[in-house]
Parts: C-alpha cells; structure tokens; sequence
C-alpha cells in the first residue's frame, strides 16, 4: 500500500497518535487478549529468544486483560527510555520512522475479533505490543530499533526505504537468532503468531540462513503466508553492530541495478543453518 493511501482519520493528531482509549474494551476484547497471551506465553519457553521472555518479566506484560499504554510507557520509559503510543493503524513511513527515531512504538489501540484469531491484515495490539514491546526492554534492541528510524529518514533521500523496509521485516518482524540452546525465534511476527512461532523453528520447509546484509536486502519477502527464508542473526549486539552503526549510503548504491532475490531462493555463498524443503510453499501453490 502506497502511503497517499492512508488517510489520517479525523480524531488523530497531527503525527497520527490516538489516546488508547482502555476504559471502551469489552470483556469480550479482555478476554481475547488473555485467550492470545495464554496461547503463546505456554508455546514460547524453549522457543523464544530470553531477552523476550526478560522483557515481558521487566514490563510485567501479563494477564489479565488489555495492558494500558500508560502504564507499560512508565516501566518501558525506565528500563530503556520508551514509550508505546496509540495509532488508528498503519502510518505513513515517514511518521512511523519519525516516532521510532524518537524512542515511541506505535500500537494500533483495537484488538482482532475471533474470526480474525489466527490472521489479520493489520497489526492490531496483539502483534504490537506483546510481539514487538518486550524486545524494547531490551538496552540493545532499544537502540536497534531508534537507529532503523533514525535510518529510515536517511533511506528515505536515497529512495531507498524498499531495501530497509526489507532489513525490517528479516529481523524485527521474522527472525530468528542463534544461541548456545540452538536456534530461537525474536521477530513480532513469528512470536505473536501460533503457527509461524513452530513452523519457523521445527518445519523442515523454510530455508534458515546466516545474516548477511546485502543478501538480505536483495530478498524480496511474502506478506500473505508463512516466510519461505528466515534469516539468522548471532546475537543483537552483532545486528546494530552490522546494520545501523554503519553508513548504508555506499550500501544503497552497491546495490542499485542489482537483481532482487526471490524470497525461496538460495545462494552459493549463503551460509545454511537449515535447506528448506520448501513443502509447505508448494503444496499451497498446488491449491491456489
Ligand atoms: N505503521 N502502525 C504501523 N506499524 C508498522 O509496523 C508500520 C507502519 N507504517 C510503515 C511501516 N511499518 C513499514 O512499512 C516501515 O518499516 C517502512
Ligand atoms: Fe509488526
């Protein structure tokens, strides 16, 4: 979606923030955020990165109910100096990089309904805030995340955002990182979700490869099902190390002209922790 797309509804503010609005949640929606936390807090052990499971701990992120965004502002704001701030949705780029740049998360404020349990377009504040907030807890993740924002409005005057949108969705969103337990998940996409939180570890489909920035920026990635390439990083320390503590101008012009990547697709000097059979794909190409 192209961002003269959205329109800011009426009500929000000019850099698009909403109040969360706590008081207005129905039982009903209570009762849907401890159904999804219940799900996921019994899958992840054993699964997730620790640093996660740290961070739900630091932020007391629990049931029961909805959290409210003042309150988990305060405990985030002392352990690394965030907030998280209510949106109707999706914002704009240059809005979204602006609030990250500036250490305040975006959340949408509503939550997905029991049709929408297993799939919903938009993040509601089931993917936004138990996916991505406990990672802010995080000293290094902090800092990751205000230098993607800091990044994005660099992107931005090389027209570059594709590629680091691209940075994004392979590691904030989808990845996966290596430990001395073996492979754990970090990315909000996976680890608020029920399927992706197994088949991204256990499945033998997908393709696991070893982080490397310019391969990954080339990679072109799927937004409709389950990702057919995970890529692994070493720890977060070495993620800000490699990405946003470097200039990624001479980057962006390296890779002008470039072909991209299909997002199934591996290379010769792609570093494997796991070949993907990539049975999952198929069999779903087969029905389509
Ligand atoms: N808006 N609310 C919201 N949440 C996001 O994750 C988000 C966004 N706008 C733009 C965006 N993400 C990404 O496309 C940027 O990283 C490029
Ligand atoms: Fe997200």
């Amino acid at each position: 979606m192209a961002d003269k797309d959205i329109v800011r509804p009426e009500g929000a503010a000019e850099d698009w923030t909403i109040p969360q609005g706590w008081d207005r949640y129905s039982p009903a929606e209570h009762a849907m955020w401890d159904r999804l936390f219940d799900r996921q807090a019994r899958m992840l052990p054993g699964r997730v990165a620790p640093e996660f499971l740290k961070g739900l701990d630091i932020l007391r992120l629990s049931k029961p109910g909805i959290p409210d965004f003042d309150e988990l502002s305060e405990r985030l704001m002392k352990a690394t100096g965030w907030q998280v701030v209510a949106v109707p949705g999706l914002v704009p780029d240059d809005v979204f990089f602006d609030h990250l740049a500036n250490r305040r998360f975006v959340s949408g404020n509503f939550i997905r309904t029991p049709e929408q349990l297993d799939y919903l377009q938009e993040p509601d504040i089931f993917h936004d805030v138990f996916g991505h907030v406990p990672l802010l807890a995080n000293p290094v993740f902090a800092d990751y995340m205000q230098a993607y924002g800091q990044g994005g409005q660099r992107a931005a005057q090389h027209g570059a955002i594709d590629r680091l949108a691209r940075l994004y969705w392979y590691t904030v969103e989808f990845g996966l990182i290596n430990t001395v337990e073996g492979l754990r998940i970090y990315g909000a996409g996976i680890v608020s979700s029920y399927g992706e939180s197994v088949f991204a570890l256990d499945d033998a489909s997908p393709n696991r490869i070893g982080f490397d920035l310019r391969r990954l920026m080339r990679t072109r990635y799927r937004i409709d099902d389950y990702q057919q390439s995970y890529f692994v990083i070493d720890s977060f320390e070495d993620l800000l190390d490699q990405t946003l503590r470097t200039d990624f101008a001479p980057i962006y012009s390296d890779l002008a002209g470039t072909a991209d990547i299909a997002p199934e697709e591996l290379l010769p000097d792609d570093q494997l922790h796991s070949r993907g059979t990539q049975a999952y794909a198929l069999s779903k190409a087969e029905t389509a």
